[in-house]
């Protein structure tokens, strides 16, 4: 048998120019993985910042996750093979699409009529047969495919170790086997828009591997020129919608000395001191309604521009701009022993209260997610951020936006992350258009509307089922870029957004009603979020977080016109819609109510993950302990009922929810709920289970509330400090009116703090119960 070597050497130019299809032939499972023994135990990293491991991942949850923003891969750091499993953030099923239902607008009164005569389960069968999209799902984000390494098989393996430095934004994979010293070192780079791979030995002429793709998308592996290689593919349909987009990952391979050969669809290496691979992906979507881009062209450009440059040259504009905006904040809470163990042991043990570090790594985690998978330009974070494996992730890995997208972007401002915002206000801005013609279709109504779920090409309408015939979910998103706008004061920002927030006021100005017993406004039919009523299925008629959202909304348009000096009319219309909200209201077990009735307590499932009507405390300032002490003191019942444990985001939601009712312990139970083997996973994602990111991001938003909080008129420091923290320091956090805040403490109580203002201004703050007024620093 020839040997790849010797074929490339005869009919590489022949080869290359044939088309195969590049999951046909190389397979990850035809490659064993070592299954020797590890010998001589690697130390923790120097960087207290670092997630480490002793061993390769196995599983897709133990493997490193990078991003670009736009790009990204798990990196899962095998001796034999190495598994990047890659991403691009437009890589969805389907195409453009209208899930508009014709039959929804016509059924509407009838199904208004059932909720308001108390046929609810009528109603919620209407709705189900006659208002739901169609299709009744919606696309699924996809993996772009697997790029493999295949190196030489190892006998034995020393001194193993990979680890994520969070503050450089690098991975690295180092191990010895043959007496040599092997390094991988990866990154996903925002500025060059390619993940980039080096691998070196501490010998020269010793690095040799081979390449293929592997996907299970329609595509097929290329060998372009000898060091390049191309996956081209196509999407698939989705729930009966086309494919309609074109992708394109792409190779790029250099190597100091030793030789670069190819065939078809493999790529090989051999005997090199070093090899740096440069990957780069794109697909055709332009926009949610134009599919007529050129991967080709895309993903090409990325490799020429990045080949111009040195391995060096990129690894440290790739680092600068990583810590341009990473660094500007530290949390110190404190070092211990257990920092020596790695990541998946220091999360096993957490409950021993051994290990505060493991907290502010969990921490800066969140923002290390934030930052890799929501940069400007890019999509916003789905439910799995930008890292999903397969054709179809556990729910599609879409737009979940009755809570999943909206906690998302809660670390955003509070941790000091307000660029990665960019892509949601985008995200909103498509969905007033796809919006217009749900809200029209659907409703009747003009403004727009998107329903509890969207995805790359912004679908709006109702989809699943009853629960998701909910109306407030392009509210509530406006609602994250309002909070925006709080903490920086942004007019131009506001301005953006605008057209978004009165076209969402719109829609519930035209499509509120008024219900039969105390004459309020309210949504019909609805539902809260994915809970059941005690007649049976879930539709309703103003839920208590529908009331709130809108009561938000208005408030903040009402605000904005102000601002921005427009619409006197439609604010005065607002403001007359708000006063005939329902209000908030406190049930017979004092909880807060979730419905119009006080069914709370014969609800079928009362200790469901989902707490939408404890929105109103968090994420929204209308709820608390000192504005409204009767109603804080409702949601602490409601959240007692309901119960600590859940899945992961629900947890995270309720770790918010506690370090807002300034209840130190009892939030720091919750955290140890979240942070424990089976709510995060050896590489620190969220478990749902499976796997869904806004575990992680309600999890940094909750620790930054525990530290600071600024929803009332005051900035309050250190408001629900735990005992397990007793001694730290938090830099750069932010509270709203664009101040930025230090604090340090010790013995539990503040030592000090410094607030700094673009545009200082004199502001409240809240120490040990005390108030202050005090101007920050300029800065
Ligand atoms: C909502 C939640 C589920 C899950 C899904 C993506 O439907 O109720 O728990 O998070 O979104």
């Amino acid at each position: 048998m020839k040997t790849l070597n010797q074929i490339s050497k005869t009919v590489a130019p022949v080869l290359c120019a044939l088309l195969s299809h590049a999951s046909a032939g190389y397979s990850a499972s035809a490659v064993p993985e070592y299954t020797g023994e590890y010998v001589g135990e690697a130390s923790a990293p120097e960087e207290p910042l670092s997630l480490w491991y002793r061993r390769p991942a196995n599983q897709w949850t133990e493997a490193l996750a990078i991003g670009s923003g736009r790009i990204g891969a798990m990196v899962f750091g095998g001796i034999n093979q190495e598994r990047l499993q890659l991403n691009e953030d437009t890589l969805w099923g389907g195409g453009p699409y209208d899930p508009n239902n014709p039959e929804a607008l016509a059924a509407l009164p009838e199904a208004r009529r059932l909720v308001f005569e108390g046929k609810y389960k009528e109603a919620d069968h209407l709705v189900n047969q006659k208002m739901i999209a169609k299709p009744r799902g919606q696309m699924p984000y996809q993996t772009v495919g697997d790029l493999l390494l295949r190196f030489p098989e190892a006998t034995s393996v020393s001194g193993y170790r990979r680890d994520l430095n969070l503050d450089t934004a690098v991975t690295r994979v180092t191990y010895s086997t043959g007496g040599v010293r092997f390094t991988r070192e990866l990154f996903a780079s925002p500025v060059d828009q390619v993940i980039v791979l080096r691998i070196s030995a501490d010998k020269p002429g010793r690095v040799s591997f081979t390449a293929s793709f592997k996907t299970p998308q329609k595509a097929s592996a290329t060998c372009e020129s000898q060091g390049t290689l191309v996956l081209s593919g196509v999407n698939g349909k989705a729930d009966g919608i086309p494919g309609a987009l074109k992708f394109q990952a792409r190779l790029k391979v250099t190597a100091v000395g030793g030789k670069i050969s190819s065939d078809a669809e493999h790529l090989s290496v051999e005997g090199a001191d070093s090899a740096v691979l440069l990957i780069a992906a794109a697909t055709s979507y332009r926009s949610f309604k134009d599919v007529s881009g050129d991967p080709n062209a895309l993903a090409r450009h990325y490799i020429d521009s990045a080949s111009k440059k040195s391995f060096e040259e990129m690894r440290r504009a790739h680092v600068k701009e990583h810590q341009r905006l990473f660094q500007r904040v530290q949390l110190n809470l404190g070092t211990t022993d257990a920092m020596k163990l790695p990541t998946n042991e220091r999360i096993r043990d957490f409950a021993s209260g051994e290990d505060p570090q493991l907290a502010a790594l969990y921490f800066q985690f969140g923002r290390y997610l934030l930052l890799s998978c929501s940069r400007p330009g890019g999509q916003p974070a789905n439910l799995q951020g930008l890292w999903a494996d397969g054709l179809n992730p556990p729910w599609g890995g879409k737009y979940t936006i009755n809570i999943n997208t909206e906690m998302n972007y809660w670390p955003a401002d509070t941790c000091n992350l307000g660029e990665c915002v960019e892509p949601l206000l985008r995200m909103v801005q498509d969905l007033t258009e796809t919006g217009a013609r749900t809200a029209k279709m659907h409703w009747g109504a003009g403004g727009w509307v998107a329903h509890h779920n969207t995805d790359l090409w912004r679908a709006a309408a109702p989809i699943d089922g009853p629960w998701g015939h909910w109306p407030t979910g392009g509210a509530w998103l406006c609602q994250n870029l309002w909070e925006h706008y709080l903490f920086t004061q942004d007019r131009k920002f506001l301005t953006q957004l605008y057209p978004a927030i009165k076209g969402a006021a719109q829609f519930f100005l035209d499509s509120l009603v008024e219900e039969p017993k105390n004459h309020w406004l309210v949504t019909c039919p609805s539902a809260s979020p994915e809970h059941g009523i005690p007649a049976g299925g879930s539709i309703c008629a103003g839920p208590t977080m529908d009331e709130q959202i809108i009561r938000d909304l208005f408030s903040n348009c009402i605000q904005a016109s102000e601002t921005l000096g427009v619409d006197v009319d439609f604010r005065q219309k607002l403001t007359a819609a708000r006063a005939r909200l329902a209000p908030n209201q406190i049930g017979k077990a004092g909880q807060l109510q979730e419905w119009l009735d006080d069914w709370d307590m014969e609800a079928p499932d009362r200790q469901h993950r989902h707490v939408s009507h404890l929105y109103g405390l968090f994420p929204s300032a209308q709820i608390s302990v000192r504005t409204t002490p009767d109603l804080a003191a409702a949601v602490k019942k409601s959240l007692e009922i309901r119960g600590d444990d859940a899945t992961g985001w629900a947890i995270a939601w309720r770790l918010c929810l506690w370090a807002r009712l300034q209840d130190a312990e009892h939030t720091y139970k919750i955290l140890a709920l979240l942070l424990r083997p089976d709510r995060t996973y050896p590489n620190m994602f969220d478990a749902h289970p499976p796997f869904q990111i806004d575990g992680n991001f309600g999890g940094s938003a909750g620790i930054a509330e525990m530290l600071l909080q600024s929803h009332t008129d005051e900035i309050e420091l250190l408001p629900a400090l735990p005992k397990a923290w007793p001694a730290g320091s938090v830099k750069g956090l932010r509270a709203r009116g664009d101040v930025t805040v230090d604090i340090a403490w010790k013995d539990g109580k503040l030592v000090s703090y410094r607030l700094r203002a673009a545009h200082p201004h004199p502001v409240k703050v809240r120490v040990n119960g005390e108030v202050t007024t005090v101007t920050p620093k300029k800065g």
